[in-house]
C-alpha cells in the first residue's frame, strides 16, 4: 500500500494520474494546503519543503520508503513497476523521458506557477511580471507543440511519466492566458491524455477530496507569505 499525501492541485494530480494508470493500491491522505496542513510536523517529517505531493511506500523490502517532489515520485514509481519509463539499458529512450520530465519540473511547472500567481493572485497587477510569465508560458507551449508535431507523446510513441507530469499544468491553460487552438499538436495530445480512463479517474478522485479553490482570500496570506521562519525548527 502507498500512502499519498495529496491536495487537489496540478502537482497532486500528477501522482493520482500515475497511480490510476498503474493500478497500484494507494490511500489518499489529504493535506489541505489552504488550511495549513503542510506545516504539521508529521507532514514535514516526510516533506520538509512543506509542499505536496509526497508518498510513503510500505510495499518495499526493508522499507517503508518516503519521498517528496513530484518528479522524484513519478520516477521512483515508474521504476518500481517497470512501466511509463524504459529501463536503464535502453539508454536513449529512457533519456527522452527524463529530459521531458525535467523540462516540466524545471520549466513549465515553475513558470506556469508564477503565471498563475501574478495573473490572478497578486494583489497588485504588475504588467512586467504578468507579461514575463505569460510570455514564458507561451514559449514553453510552443516548444511542446513542436515536440508533439511528429510523435504521439512527449517521449515518443509510448505514454510516459513526462506526459503525466505535464498534463495537469496544461489543464489551466485559459488561466495562463493561452489558447490551445494556437497549438494544434499540443491540443491533440491534451485531448488524448484527457480521454484516458485513468486521467478521468484521477480528476474524479480530486473532486471527492475537495471541490473548493485552493487559493482564497483567507488562504492567500498563508500560502504567499512564507519565509524561512515559517519552516524554522521549533
Ligand atoms: N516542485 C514541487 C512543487 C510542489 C508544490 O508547489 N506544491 C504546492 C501545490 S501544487 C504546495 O504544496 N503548496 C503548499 C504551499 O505553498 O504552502 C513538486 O513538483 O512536488
Amino acid at each position: 500500500m502507498i500512502d499519498l499525501y495529496y491536495w487537489t492541485t496540478p502537482n497532486g494530480h500528477k501522482v493520482t494520474m500515475f497511480l490510476e494508470e498503474a493500478g497500484l493500491p494507494y490511500r489518499i491522505i489529504p493535506v489541505n494546503i489552504s488550511a495549513g496542513d503542510q506545516f504539521k510536523p508529521e507532514f514535514l517529517a516526510i516533506a520538509p519543503n512543506n509542499r505536496i505531493p509526497a508518498i510513503v511506500d510500505h510495499d518495499v523490502a526493508g522499507g517503508p520508503v518516503s519521498l517528496f517532489e513530484s518528479g522524484a515520485i513519478l520516477l521512483y514509481l515508474a521504476d518500481k513497476i517497470g512501466r511509463f519509463i524504459p529501463p536503464a539499458a535502453q539508454v536513449q529512450p529512457r533519456a527522452e523521458v527524463l529530459q521531458w520530465l525535467f523540462w516540466q519540473m524545471g520549466g513549465l511547472g515553475p513558470m506556469a506557477g508564477q503565471n498563475h500567481h501574478f495573473s490572478q493572485y497578486a494583489p497588485e497587477k504588475i504588467p512586467y511580471a504578468i507579461n514575463r510569465y505569460v510570455n514564458e508560458t507561451n514559449r514553453l507551449y510552443g516548444v511542446l507543440n513542436k515536440r508533439l508535431a511528429d510523435r504521439d507523446f512527449m517521449a515518443g510513441s509510448a505514454y510516459s511519466i513526462a506526459d503525466m507530469a505535464t498534463y495537469p499544468w496544461i489543464v489551466p491553460h485559459e488561466r495562463q492566458g493561452q489558447k490551445l487552438e494556437d497549438f494544434p499538436h499540443l491540443k491533440r495530445w491534451f485531448e488524448a491524455v484527457r480521454a484516458r480512463p485513468a486521467t478521468e479517474r484521477a480528476y474524479a478522485k480530486a473532486k471527492e477530496v475537495n471541490s473548493t479553490p485552493t487559493v482564497s482570500a483567507a488562504s492567500a496570506s498563508l500560502l504567499f507569505n512564507q519565509t524561512a521562519k515559517t519552516v524554522a525548527a521549533e
